[in-house]
């Protein structure tokens, strides 16, 4: 069977992370987000599928054409917008009567929602099929109501209410193409496939589902990274150490350091935590639980990080605070550059996605760092603020609005 993985997307709620490459290439405990999709569709596919557009050739030359031995190809999606016009771009891919998979390109799942959708669909002989998973509220999903064991209708962004949601995993058979023709256009502007499984369903479709209880998300915004990488360091993470541990550092399992990685002297590292290749690790710094470092990496002396994501070739080198915060790649922090994670009234922090302010929810969240950063020293950046990719930022600046990309920034 085909999969089809959708990773046409600019994602923009994901700036400034993707302000030079698609999401699907973004790393998350050192792994970019397709290759967990890959890996997690692999024992029930023989051939991928990957419908790209933005910055395609990042995804490209990331997994080239097979992985695992199993072959890759690449469409590129055409001028319309939505996930209905990704997945009807690879029509002449797809034999009449094929059935396939079709699933969303950014998101973290277990096997086992694969494989369940499988299982009721050929139980069920369903003509689609779809995951599903309950949450107490379905303001930030499509809500999948469900009558007598079969999908009865998709609605988008109920609001606050219970129910089922769309996880973005679904089985097509080559007739869903009919009715992508049929689709039209919504109100923000795209052929979605949820408005294209409606009109199937209006046509006495069988669309059956699987309620799947495992781990999932989306990663739409930029604290999406930290909930994934926590989880995943929490249920994946085995201690390895590749590197070289001086005498007189600490390390508390789970810990992985790649190799080449060097890890000095008075460094207090405590698990679960994953370092790259080549880093620098201390002498005399403290790394605590659900922390990811890339590559290339150096964390200094008297540095302190936390619950974050540092990704490849990026460095705090001196007297800095990181804390539930993410750093894109070939960034430097300068001495005593400080991220704050926490407001003082102790509410939860809001942030800034696609210009209007969203409550992440979170009591603690800190900087969203671009790529090609250059932070001066005793910058202060407060919580839930970004810094767009190759912008400097000079020395002592108060970071409290979001910085675009590609500008300098002083006192
Ligand atoms: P979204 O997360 O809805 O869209 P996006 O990736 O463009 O992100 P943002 O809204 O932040 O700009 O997309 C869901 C999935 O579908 C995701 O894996 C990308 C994919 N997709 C396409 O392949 N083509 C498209 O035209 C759209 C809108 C999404």
């Amino acid at each position: 069977m085909k999969a089809i993985i959708l990773a046409a997307g600019k994602g923009e709620r994901l700036r400034p992370l993707t302000d030079d490459r698609p999401k699907v290439v973004l790393k998350i405990a050192n792994k970019p987000i397709i290759s967990y999709v890959l890996e997690n569709l692999d024992p029930f596919v023989d051939e991928f599928i990957i419908v790209v557009k933005y910055m395609k050739e990042k995804v490209i030359d990331l997994l080239g054409d097979e992985f695992r031995g199993k072959p890759i190809t690449y469409v590129e999606q055409g001028e319309e917008e939505g996930t209905a016009a990704a997945v009807y771009s690879v029509k002449e891919f797809i034999e009449s009567n094929e059935e396939f998979f079709v699933v969303n390109g950014d998101l973290y799942f277990e096997p086992d929602a694969v494989k369940g959708l499988l299982h009721v669909f050929k139980k069920e002989k369903g003509d689609a099929g779809i995951v599903v998973k309950e949450f107490e509220n379905l303001s930030q999903y499509g809500m999948v109501e469900v009558e007598n064991g079969k999908v009865k209708g998709i609605i988008e962004k109920p609001g606050n209410v219970k129910g089922y949601a769309n996880l973005g995993i679904y089985i097509f058979k080559s007739d869903v193409f009919d009715y992508i023709e049929n689709t039209e256009i919504s109100e923000r502007g795209e052929y979605e496939i949820t408005d294209t499984i409606n009109l199937m369903i209006k046509d006495g479709k069988s669309v059956v589902y699987y309620n799947y209880e495992g781990f999932w998300s989306d990663i739409g915004r930029p604290w999406d990274l930290l909930e994934v990488n926590e989880y995943i360091l929490k249920t994946k993470l085995k201690h390895e150490i590749r590197g070289v541990v001086e005498e007189g550092a600490t390390i508390i399992p789970p810990v992985e350091i790649g190799e080449g990685t060097i890890v000095r002297a008075g460094s207090y590292i405590i698990g679960p935590v994953k370092i790259g290749k080549n880093c620098r690790i201390g002498p005399n710094c403290y790394i605590r639980p659900y922390t990811s470092i890339g590559d290339n990496c150096h964390i200094g002396n008297a540095v302190e990080v936390k619950n974050s994501i540092i990704m490849d070739n990026s460095n705090a080198p001196h007297l800095n605070y990181v804390g539930d915060s993410i750093i894109g790649e070939n960034t430097n922090l300068g001495a005593g550059t400080i991220t704050a994670n926490l407001r003082h009234d102790k509410g939860t922090i809001k942030v800034e996605v696609k210009g209007k302010l969203e409550d992440s929810g979170r009591r603690k969240l800190g900087a969203i760092i671009g790529h090609n950063v250059k932070v001066g020293i005793n910058v202060t950046i407060y919580p839930g603020r970004k810094i767009g990719s190759n912008s400097f930022i000079g020395p002592g600046v108060i970071v409290d609005k979001n910085i675009p990309q590609n500008v300098l920034v002083t006192v």
